[in-house]
């Protein structure tokens, strides 16, 4: 079964999925990889690993370990065409369509589709959208685009819509990882109630109810990176699983 066919599973049975984003840099291997099982035994349904820059020289030997460590996909979430290994179940192939600069719509993926057909990674097309969230985010800085305008919804289902129209299969609402702002709920009901596709959503997300409410307006999946990586404990883990699919199965 692919890792796009799992996720719709998990989709169809939990209602909604929590995926934690791993970023290669804030931690030792060794702790990474403790983290990461402990996000598996906390009922997190797939890891995302990545960030806007990588400092880490052994990305591929993470990549390998997480997967020794894990039975959930561990799917690549990259800044760059730098943070690819043959190691990984999936990588999200996305292109920046809220932003107009041609080297994140269709420039870096032409640059590494061959790598990744090379590697044997399986694409998951994705259209990634960045959404202001009161501060510049690194992904805005480093990819010299402008976000969506928070208080325009129909802005961001316009996009998602020609993304699903250009056949992606994911879409993103991105606030940016350590956003002040998460994405509003309002966003994500207009944008789920225009597109087909699964919905993700993360960004700036510190509480498992702000988890839930993006789960009843509308997301397919939940992400958090930055409130699980200074010290969780396992505890909060099993509360952002357990919110995401309470609010996937209507519970409230
Ligand atoms: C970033 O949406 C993710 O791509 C996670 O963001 O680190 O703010 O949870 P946080």
């Amino acid at each position: 079964m692919t890792t796009f066919q799992k996720l719709l599973d998990i989709r169809k049975q939990k209602g909604a999925g929590y995926l934690v984003l791993i970023d290669p840099d804030k931690k030792p291997k060794d702790d990474l990889v403790r983290f990461a099982a402990a996000c598996e035994n906390g009922g997190a349904d797939a890891l995302l690993v990545g960030g806007s820059l990588l400092f880490s020289a052994d990305f591929d030997g993470l990549i390998r370990s997480l997967k020794e460590a894990v039975r959930i996909p561990v799917i690549l979430f990259p800044g760059s065409g730098g943070q690819l290994s043959r190691h990984a179940d999936a990588v999200l192939f996305m292109s920046l369509v809220s932003g107009r600069n041609p080297h994140f719509l269709i420039g870096e993926q032409v640059q590494y589709a061959p790598v990744i057909r090379a590697l044997g990674l399986e694409p998951i097309s994705m259209a990634y959208m960045l959404v202001e969230s009161g501060s510049v985010t690194s992904a805005e800085f480093m990819s010299h685009t402008k976000p969506i305008p928070r208080d325009k919804p129909e802005i961001a289902a316009a996009h998602a819509l020609a993304a699903e129209y250009l056949g992606m299969r994911l879409v993103y609402l991105e606030a940016g990882s350590g956003a002040r702002l998460s994405v509003p709920d309002e966003m994500v009901r207009v944008v789920r109630k225009t597109v087909s596709v699964p919905v993700i959503v993360g960004g700036g997300i510190r509480k498992p109810e702000e988890a839930s409410a993006m789960v009843r307006a509308g997301a397919s999946f939940v992400v958090t990176g930055n409130v699980l990586e200074d010290g969780a404990s396992s505890g909060l883990i099993q509360a952002f699983a357990g919110a995401v699919h309470s609010a996937g199965k209507g519970d409230s």
